[in-house]
């Protein structure tokens, strides 16, 4: 064989050897530009959120600039105009509250830049402040812990259930809209006394501190705790021991998300009904932003499908959750 026919393969093994002819390689070229606004990272469901939609970019060939608001509207607003003025090619992300968006959003339209919402939406008086919402029905979430309860209290037998309210975070979607699902389904049957509704703001230490105040008000009035989250939940549940209370027997526990942990206390005994909240939106935004950028049309409004797990399943078949 000729020397230059050796060297040549050596060079392809060279090359096979680092990839570079790997016909499959992802295009080298990202397909776009996404800018997301994560609003922080108060519980187990906000990771996986912001992990799962990491892991999607990365499988769709999409370049992510991901940014983390820890909490505060600020910081939101100062992300989106940074990804404005870096002329991103689709914006995208989850408002910690409602109001207060139409400004920095004007910005966005103006500089012809779509914004999808994932997770929680916006109020405002204008409606082309954004293309479109993926993200779960919570208005539905709260009729079907309620609906849960209203199961529960045939099983029972109980002619009053006396429930408190652990809430999320105050003006946000979730928080309005868990709460008038559960309350609107509940209404108009004399069972069901609500004694107060408390702000967690879906954080573990404040659902701890809240669970505190509502066993020392009113002690073993309580029968339920119906609770906006998992993170808040797992803050009420020692509380609740540690004052010689059972929970999932002398209380039931009603909480949302399906995280891990949560699950896990479910099928132990201890939460009696989960309402699953589902933080896997990264397929969904992917394709959503790549179809936009294809200059296509795209549904309004996603829902995922949700499940219900409670007391009354064998859960032993849950998957293993993944956040
Ligand atoms: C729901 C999401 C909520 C979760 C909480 O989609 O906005 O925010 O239920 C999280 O765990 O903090």
């Amino acid at each position: 064989m000729k020397k230059t026919g050796k060297l040549m393969v050596i060079l392809g093994l060279c090359l096979m050897l680092t990839g570079c002819t790997d016909s499959t390689q992802k295009s080298a070229e990202p397909q776009l530009l996404l800018g997301f606004s994560q609003l922080g990272s108060e519980s187990s469901w906000r990771i996986g959120n912001t992990r799962d939609i990491e892991e999607k970019a990365d499988e769709y060939g999409i370049s992510l600039m991901m940014e983390n608001a820890n909490q505060k509207q600020e910081n939101q607003i100062a992300a989106l105009r940074r990804f404005i003025a870096y002329q991103v090619d689709v914006i995208a992300f989850s408002p910690i509250v409602e109001e207060g968006w139409d400004h920095v959003l004007e910005e966005a339209r103006r500089a012809g830049i779509p914004v999808v919402l994932v997770d929680r939406t916006i109020r405002s008086e204008k409606d082309d402040l954004y293309v479109c919402l993926i993200g779960a029905d919570f208005y539905q979430e709260g009729v079907s812990a309620a609906e849960y309860l209203l199961r529960k209290a045939d099983r029972l037998g109980k002619d009053e259930l006396h429930i408190v309210e652990i809430t999320g975070t105050e003006d946000s979607t979730p928080m309005r809209q868990r709460h008038a699902g559960f309350m609107d389904r509940i209404a108009g049957d004399r069972r069901m006394q609500v004694l107060e509704s408390v702000n967690g703001d879906f954080l573990k230490s404040r659902g701890a501190e809240c669970m505190r105040y509502l066993l020392e008000k009113y002690g073993d009035e309580i029968d339920v705790i119906y609770s906006h989250n998992d993170e808040m939940t797992l803050g009420a549940l020692p509380e609740i021991e540690k004052a010689g209370f059972e929970p999932g027997k002398d209380m039931v526990i009603i909480s949302i998300d399906g995280g891990q942990e949560a699950i896990d206390i479910l099928k132990a005994g201890k939460i009696n009904c989960i309402v699953e909240c589902t933080p896997m939106l990264g397929s969904t935004l992917m394709e959503t932003a790549l179809a936009l950028k294809a200059g296509k049309q795209v549904k309004k409004e996603t829902h995922p499908v949700e499940k219900v797990f409670s007391d009354e399943q064998d859960l032993s078949q849950i998957e293993p959750r993944g956040y």
